[in-house]
Formats: C-alpha cells, structure tokens, sequence
C-alpha cells in the first residue's frame, strides 16, 4: 500500500514523503485511510466503491460545487477541501481504482452518543447544513445514486426478491406488513406533497467531525449523496442513527431500543435550524419519516443479506441479517413511541 499510497501523493501533487498510514474502518462503502508525511501532515486518502457510486465522476462534481458554495457563503467555517492534479481532476484513476485526497482534520468522529448536549449539537450540525443548502441551485447536481431514499422502491425490491425465490422468515413478513405505513413519505414526495430539499442523504453521527477536546461539531463529512431528496430524511436517517440505545449491528437485540431523551434533545438541534421553512406536510409526516427509514435501512440490509452481501462492507458472513434485525427492532420501539415522538416535535415546531 505504502508504494501506491507515494504514488497517489504524487499525482495530488502533495509535497514531502510518506511515512506511513491507519485504515480508517467507519463507512460501510467507501475504503478510507490516513496517510502520514514527513511534514507532520496527514490526508484522508480515500478509495471510492464504483460499484456503488456508478458515476464516480458525478460525485466529485458534486462535492466540488457543494463545497464551493459553502465556502464562499460561509467564508470562515471550517470547509471540506479535496486536492486537485495538474490537470484540475478532484479524483484520479489508478489502476481501475478510482481514488480521491481530502485535508483532515485533528478530530474524532462517535459511533454512539450518550451526552445530549452532543446530541443536539450533532443534529443542529445536520440541521444547519440542510439549512444553508436552502439556496444552492440543484438543478447541478448529478443523481449519485438512483432512487437512493425511494423506500417504496427498496421495500418492493426485497419483497419480491424474497417473494420470486419463495424466501419466507419473519423479517420479510414483518416488512411486508409495515409497507404501505412505511411507503408513505417516500410516495408524498413522488406526488409533489413533500418537497424536495438538498440533501445530505446519509446523515449518521459518524459523519460529523467532532473536535477531539470540546466534542463539538466541526465540520459534516461524506458528501457522496448529496442530492435532492425529503429534508424529513435527513431529520429521520440521523435520529435513526442516534437515538439507538445500540449500535447498528448489535447482536443483542435486548439492548436494542429508541431513546425518547435522545430524540429530544437531537430534535431540538436539527428541526431548531430547519424549522422556520419547514411546510404543514414536513411537520405532519416528520416522526412517520423516522420510521420509514428505518424500515428501508432493514430492506436494504436484508435484501444484500439475501443475494451475498454485495453492496453493504461485512464483517462475518451474518453481519447484514443482525443490521436488519437491528433496524426492525429499532423500527417496533419507534412505533409503540410514535406519541411520545409527535408531541416531542410538535411541541418543537409550535416554540
Ligand atoms: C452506508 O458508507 P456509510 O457508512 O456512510 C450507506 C447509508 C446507510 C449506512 C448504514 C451510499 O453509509 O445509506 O444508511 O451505510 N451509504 C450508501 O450504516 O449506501
Ligand atoms: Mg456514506
């Protein structure tokens, strides 16, 4: 790796030696490293799955331009910055791998958080960067991934995989009993009743940088799905996300549940930056969004459990089908909380 990492340097034009690299194991996609110079800097070197990101080259216009904008309206905050070649490329491709050179940052990023503070000042971050997006004109943006939050879509995709090859067990069923419920937001969008924002699209705690001392909010990362989509999804994906008494393959589904001080406090942070432009439809169908993607986040598992674990990055053999059981555990807590989750939000939303 060392060989190929000095030869990346080189094509970005990085000056000094390398010294050395981590593998950095967060993301479920994308294959990422720290590499370390002579100069005492480091870089995120970061390897992308074009199996995934089918156009590898629209993701890094989009990161190029999303980035440019916030650096230009919101000049003094900290901002992502990908390296250039001599060509002007933010990417190259190197051997059939597509490769790209992020600045990092002396931070950290949480897996699971039990502080509240941080809770909401994670969801304010989410919330924040939805809000300044408000203005950028999306019609540059390149679809990174096709009907990547279309959960009618991702449901029916899995149950009639499942259905085709007469797969029956109890995740399925459930899904399959949850789909309309389920179904709905992602419809309301289709139909113009919800409107489409520009959005983050993957909005997990671990893709905020955190200040290693302070924990607070330096910067979102992971631009890849930066598309236009339901604002309520980002909302949803990153309560999802922290509001988890587990973490998101947790074996022992006892200690799966949804924290209801956890969604009140990350509320607050993100529906208190977005709030002010959100419609009577985002604030009706708000906490149905946070089941819903729970329920495609399982489809999605349970689907690539199904046909071998070919998209999400596994550990072990059952890895997917514990992540599914996770989210439908995770899903079951929402519902019987459902209440509790609306007057939390509407109550924000009235303040
Ligand atoms: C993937 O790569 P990462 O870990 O940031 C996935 C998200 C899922 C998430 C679940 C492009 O995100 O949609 O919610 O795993 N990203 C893509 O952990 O599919
Ligand atoms: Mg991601």
């Amino acid at each position: 790796m060392l060989e190929k990492f000095k030869e990346i340097g080189r094509l970005f034009r990085l000056k000094s030696e390398v010294t050395g690299y981590e593998q950095i194991t967060a993301g479920n996609i994308n294959t990422t490293y720290r590499v370390y110079y002579a100069n005492n800097k480091s870089y995120i070197f970061q390897k992308v799955n074009i199996s995934v990101f089918k156009d590898p080259i629209g993701v890094m216009h989009n990161i190029d331009n999303v980035t440019t904008y916030i650096r230009e309206e919101y000049p003094g905050e900290i901002s992502l910055h990908y390296h250039h070649t001599i060509y002007g490329d933010n990417y190259i491709i190197l051997d059939g791998e597509f490769w790209r050179v992020m600045c990092d940052f002396d931070s950290m990023t949480l897996d699971s958080c039990e502080s509240l503070e941080e809770i909401k000042a994670i969801g304010e971050a989410f919330g924040e960067f939805q809000r300044k997006l408000a203005s950028f004109d999306s019609s540059v943006l390149v679809e990174s991934i096709k009907d990547f939050h279309n959960t009618e879509l991702r449901i029916n995709t899995l149950l009639e995989y499942a259905d085709t090859r007469a797969i029956k067990c109890d995740e399925v069923e459930y899904i399959r009993s949850v789909a309309k419920e389920a179904s709905k937001v992602s419809k309301m969008v289709k139909e113009g009743i919800l409107p489409t924002r520009v959005c983050h699209n993957d909005t997990k705690a671990n893709n905020v940088l955190l200040d290693k001392e302070s924990h607070k909010p330096l910067v979102v990362i992971d631009l890849d799905t930066i598309m236009p989509g339901t604002g309520l999804y980002d909302f949803a994906d990153g309560a999802r996300f922290i509001c988890s008494t587990a973490v998101e393959d947790e074996q022992d589904l006892s200690k799966v549940d949804f924290d209801l001080k956890k969604f009140e406090a990350f509320s607050k942070g993100f529906l208190g930056s977005v709030k002010a432009a959100a419609t009577k439809e985002e604030k009706e169908f708000t906490v149905l969004s946070v089941f819903s993607i729970t329920i495609e986040l399982a489809s999605r598992f349970l689907l690539d459990y199904l046909q071998g674990n070919v998209y999400f990055k596994c550990n072990y053999p059952e890895h997917n089908l514990v992540r599914t059981r996770c989210q439908l555990r995770l899903a079951k807590s929402i519902m019987s909380k459902y209440d509790d989750m609306n007057k939390i939000v509407q109550d924000i939303f009235n303040n």
